[in-house]
């Protein structure tokens, strides 16, 4: 059995939260490496690619999130084993990726560049991209994005759903994704609701 260290920041959110949540549905034991912002910056330099989440898996470090969402997914019964399925599972996963990029690129600024740079995202790309998810979820059936059933598509979309609505993002309306894309809150409630998802934030709470 192979060892694993999954390394991100301690939230719960962000881009290795799909990671855990298929790691803890599949009941694969796995260490949940949480780091603070400073820790980060004193790790940043160790990092193949200076940032996470980073994989060890049998202490080799692996990248790229939506590269482990797809190995894990498989592993947990959660990616779709149909070509068509799985694309559109990775549309999802990575029209979510040009979401965060976005908004990692507005981290850096403050005052007032910081404030116009997330009104423009607010009402350009990130209103685009909520109202396309919207769109994929409705033409699934608007119950899941891909295979009738949970996938790390749905599971990625808390990621996203929970980032927006929590305020993280200073000048991001809390309300932006009721407003573009409705059905996405339903489905977040929905996805909550899921037995194995349920039970990770049980378990987290705990
Ligand atoms: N392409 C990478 C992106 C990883 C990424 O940008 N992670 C962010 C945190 S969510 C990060 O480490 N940012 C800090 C930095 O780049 O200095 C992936 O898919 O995992």
């Amino acid at each position: 059995m192979s060892t694993i260290k999954i390394i991100y920041f301690d939230l719960d959110g962000g881009r290795a939260e799909p990671i855990r949540l298929a790691l803890s549905i599949a009941n694969t034991e796995f260490e949940d490496k949480r780091i603070s912002f400073p820790e980060f910056g004193e790790l940043k330099s160790t990092l193949p690619l200076g940032a996470v989440p980073v994989a060890e898996i049998d202490g080799e470090t692996y990248t790229q999130c939506n590269a482990l969402n797809r190995y894990f997914g498989k592993q947990a019964g959660l990616y779709p084993d149909d070509a068509w399925q799985a694309f559109l599972c990775d549309e999802v996963m990575d029209i979510i990726e040009d979401a965060s990029n976005a908004m990692g690129k507005t981290m850096g600024l403050q005052g007032d560049a910081l404030k116009a740079a997330r009104e423009e995202l607010a009402s350009g790309k990130l209103a685009s991209i909520l109202r396309l998810l919207n769109k994929r979820l409705e033409d699934a059936g608007s119950e899941y994005f891909a295979d009738s059933k949970l996938t790390m598509a749905d599971l990625k979309m808390l990621e996203l759903l929970g980032t927006l609505t929590s305020g993280f993002f200073d000048h991001i309306p809390t309300d932006i994704v009721q407003k573009q894309a409705p059905l996405l809150v339903t489905h977040m409630q929905k996805v909550m609701s899921d037995q194995g998802v349920s039970a990770y934030y049980q378990k987290r709470s705990q």
